[in-house]
C-alpha cells in the first residue's frame, strides 16, 4: 500500500499499527507532514533553547508560549488546517533563529540537523523538507530507541496542553516551561540510549505532576474549588451555545459575554466539570450538558439550531448540516470553520452570539434529568474522615478510578459493563470524557455518598492523585497497598502524559486499554510490565474477578 503519511500516536491508529492513507482522526496526510516538520522544528529550537539554560540564562515566555502552543497543536483532534500549521511553522523560523543568535558561535554543521534546519519559504518546499523528517523517515533509527523518542514526544504534547491551559490563566513554572527544551533536544541526541530515554520518560512524568498540581492551583484559584453540583443532562427551550474542549477561560469569557441576552450556554463533552466551579455555576444562563463524548459530536451536532464552539480538542469533521455555526478558538482549526482570534488580550465572541440567536434554538424544554458532578480533590477529601470510617467498617471495600478518553471503538463498552459489575460496596471515581461510557447510570449510594465521584476533566487526573494519596496517608501505607485499582482508558496524548506521571510515582497494577499504545515496542512495553505491572484490560468480569480476588 503506497504510504501517504505516518501517524501512530493515537489509540485509533489505522489497524493498530499506524495511520498511513490519512487519519483515522480526519487528518490529512498534508497536515501530518506539516506537523511532523513542526516538531521537528520544536527539537531544533529545543536544542538552542536547552544550551541556553544549560549556560544559566533565561527564556523569554513568549518562546515559553510558542513551544507549548505549538506542541499542543500537533495534539490528536486539535488542529487539522494546514494554514494554521503553516503560520506555525513560519512563526518558529523566527523563534529558533533569535535563540541560535543568542547562542552565538559555531557553524551550522556543528549542530544537529534539526537545529540548522530552514524552513522552506513554500508549501511544495515544507513538505519536501517534512517528508524527510517523519516517525519513519529515518529507517536506521533503532525502533526501541524510536519508541521510547515518540513516547517522550506524545508525553510533551500532552504537558503543553496542560500548561496551556494554566498559561492562558496567569500561571506557569519553569520546571515545567524549561522541560520542554531538555527533552526535545534528548530526542535528536544520538548518544542517549535505552536507558537514559526510559530515564527521561519517568522524568517527563514527575514534570508533568508539576504541571497537573499547578493547572488545579489555576483553575481552583481562578474559579474556586469545585462542589457538587446537579447539572441539567436534558434540552431546555431557547436560543443556545454548546461549549466543547477543556478551555475553562473560554467558556468564562462566553457566559460574561452572553449575560442577559436570552442564550442558553450548555457545556459538551470534556467542559461538563466546568458546572462544579463556583466562579462558573454563578451564571444562570450555564443551564446544563448537551450530549456526550467527542466521537458522538458529529451525530449530536447535526443539524442543531445552536451554536458550538470548540475551545480544544476533540473536534471531528464538522457535517455540512452545521459547518457554518461551529466556531474554533485559540489552538483548534479546522479548515473551513469559523474561528474567534485573541485581539489585544481579549476574544470577541460577537460572531457566535449573532449565529446562535439567528438559529433560534430549541422549541420546547425536553423532561427533565440530571447527573452530578463537583468530586474535585477538595469536594472528596472533605469527607476524608467518613470514607476512612466507611472503609474501615466494611461499607466501602474498593475505590476503582475508571478514567481517561472515550474513543469510537466499541471495545469501550469495556469500561461500562465494568462499572456496571462493580459490587454495590465499591466506590468508583471517574475523570475524563471516558465518564460519558457510564455517567448516566444509576449507580445508587454508600451512606451519603454517591457510588459514582466525577473528579473532573482528564485535566484534573491531579486530583485523583492527591485522593490517593491522603487515603495512603490516613491509612499508613503505600498507594499501591490501598484498596484502589486504576482502569485506564486512553485516546490522545494527555493520557500518555499521565500514564507516565503515574508510572514515575511507581504505581502499579494499572489497567490499561482498550488497546496497548502502537508506539510502544514489545520490548519497551516488556519493561513497564515488569517494572509496573501494567495490565492491559481483559473481560471486565475476568478483571474484577482478579483485582477483587474473587
Ligand atoms: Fe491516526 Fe491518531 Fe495520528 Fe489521527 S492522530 S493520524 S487517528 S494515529
Ligand atoms: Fe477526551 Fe478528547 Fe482524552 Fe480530555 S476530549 S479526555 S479524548
Amino acid at each position: 500500500m503506497e504510504q501517504k503519511m505516518f501517524c501512530f500516536q493515537c489509540e485509533q491508529t489505522a489497524g493498530g499499527t499506524g495511520c498511513v492513507k490519512a487519519g483515522v482522526c480526519g487528518k490529512s496526510p498534508e497536515v501530518a507532514a506539516l506537523q511532523d516538520l513542526l516538531i521537528y522544528q520544536l527539537k531544533g529550537i529545543g536544542y538552542y533553547g536547552n544550551a541556553l539554560l544549560e549556560k544559566g540564562e533565561k527564556l523569554d515566555d513568549k518562546v515559553h508560549a510558542f513551544v507549548m502552543d505549538a506542541a499542543f497543536a500537533t495534539l490528536t483532534n486539535v488542529n487539522f488546517s494546514s494554514d494554521r500549521i503553516v503560520a506555525l511553522l513560519k512563526e518558529s523560523a523566527g523563534v529558533k533563529q533569535a535563540l541560535r543568535e543568542r547562542v552565538g558561535g559555531g557553524c551550522c554543521c556543528s549542530v544537529p540537523a534539526a537545529a540548522a534546519y530552514e524552513v522552506a519559504d513554500n508549501l511544495e518546499g515544507l513538505l519536501n523538507d517534512a517528508a524527510k523528517v517523519g516517525v519513519m523517515a529515518d529507517a536506521s533509527v533503532d525502533p526501541d530507541i524510536r519508541s521510547l523518542r515518540e513516547t517522550i514526544t506524545y508525553g510533551l504534547k500532552g504537558i503543553a496542553a496542560y500548561a496551556h491551559h494554566a498559561w492562558v490563566l496567569g500561571y506557569s513554572d519553569d520546571t515545567v516551561s524549561n522541560f520542554f527544551y531538555k527533552a526535545f533536544s534528548a530526542l535528536i541526541d544520538d548518544k542517549l540510549g535505552i536507558n537514559e530515554l526510559l530515564g527521561l520518560a519517568l522524568e517527563l512524568g514527575k514534570v508533568n505532576l508539576t504541571c497537573m498540581e499547578m493547572l488545579d492551583k489555576a483553575n481552583t484559584g481562578t474559579y474556586g474549588s469545585p462542589v457538587p453540583t446537579q447539572v441539567l443532562v436534558t434540552k431546555k427551550k431557547g436560543p443556545f451555545i454548546i461549549v466543547s474542549g477543556h478551555d475553562l477561560k473560554d467558556l468564562k469569557d462566553l457566559l460574561e459575554q452572553t449575560e442577559g441576552k436570552g442564550i442558553n450556554i450548555y457545556t459538551h463533552g470534556e467542559m461538563l466539570p466546568a458546572h462544579g466551579y463556583p466562579e462558573l455555576k454563578k451564571y444562570p444562563h450555564l443551564v446544563g450538558n448537551y450530549g456526550s463524548a467527542w466521537q458522538n459530536q458529529q451525530k449530536e451536532f447535526d443539524g442543531i439550531p445552536g451554536a458550538i464552539l470548540m475551545t480544544t480538542n476533540c473536534i471531528q469533521k464538522p457535517r455540512d448540516s452545521y459547518l457554518d455555526r461551529i466556531f474554533t478558538t485559540s489552538i483548534v482549526g479546522w479548515p473551513g470553520a469559523n474561528h474567534i482570534e485573541t485581539k489585544e488580550g481579549r476574544k470577541d465572541f460577537t460572531p457566535i452570539i449573532e449565529k446562535a440567536l439567528e438559529l433560534g434554538g430549541w422549541d420546547e424544554d425536553e423532561e427533565e434529568k440530571t447527573i452530578t458532578v463537583g468530586f474535585g480533590h477538595n469536594a472528596t477529601l472533605s469527607h476524608a474522615e467518613a470514607i476512612i470510617d466507611a472503609v474501615k467498617q466494611g461499607q466501602i471495600k474498593h475505590f476503582f478510578l475508571v478514567g481517561g478518553c472515550d474513543g469510537h471503538k466499541s471495545a469501550r463498552s469495556y469500561y461500562t459493563e465494568f462499572v456496571e459489575k462493580t459490587p454495590a460496596d465499591t466506590i468508583i471515581l471517574t475523570l475524563g470524557c471516558g465518564k460519558y461510557r457510564f455517567n448516566k447510570l444509576d449507580l445508587g449510594n454508600i451512606g451519603p455518598f454517591p457510588r459514582l465521584l466525577d473528579m473532573g476533566q482528564c485535566n484534573d487526573a491531579f486530583s485523583a492523585i492527591k485522593v490517593a494519596v491522603a487515603l495512603a496517608e490516613a491509612f499508613e501505607c503505600g498507594v499501591n497497598d490501598l484498596p484502589l485499582t486504576l482502569v485506564l482508558s486512553w485516546y490522545e496524548q494527555k493520557a500518555v502524559a499521565i500514564l507516565l506521571t503515574l508510572l514515575a510515582l511507581e504505581v502499579k497494577n494499572i489497567h490499561i486499554g482498550p488497546s496497548l499504545p502502537a508506539f510502544m515496542t514489545p520490548n519497551v512495553l516488556n519493561v513497564l510490565v515488569e517494572k509496573f505491572n501494567l495490565k492491559p484490560v481483559s473481560t471486565p468480569e475476568a478483571d474484577l474477578a482478579a483485582i477483587l480476588g474473587a
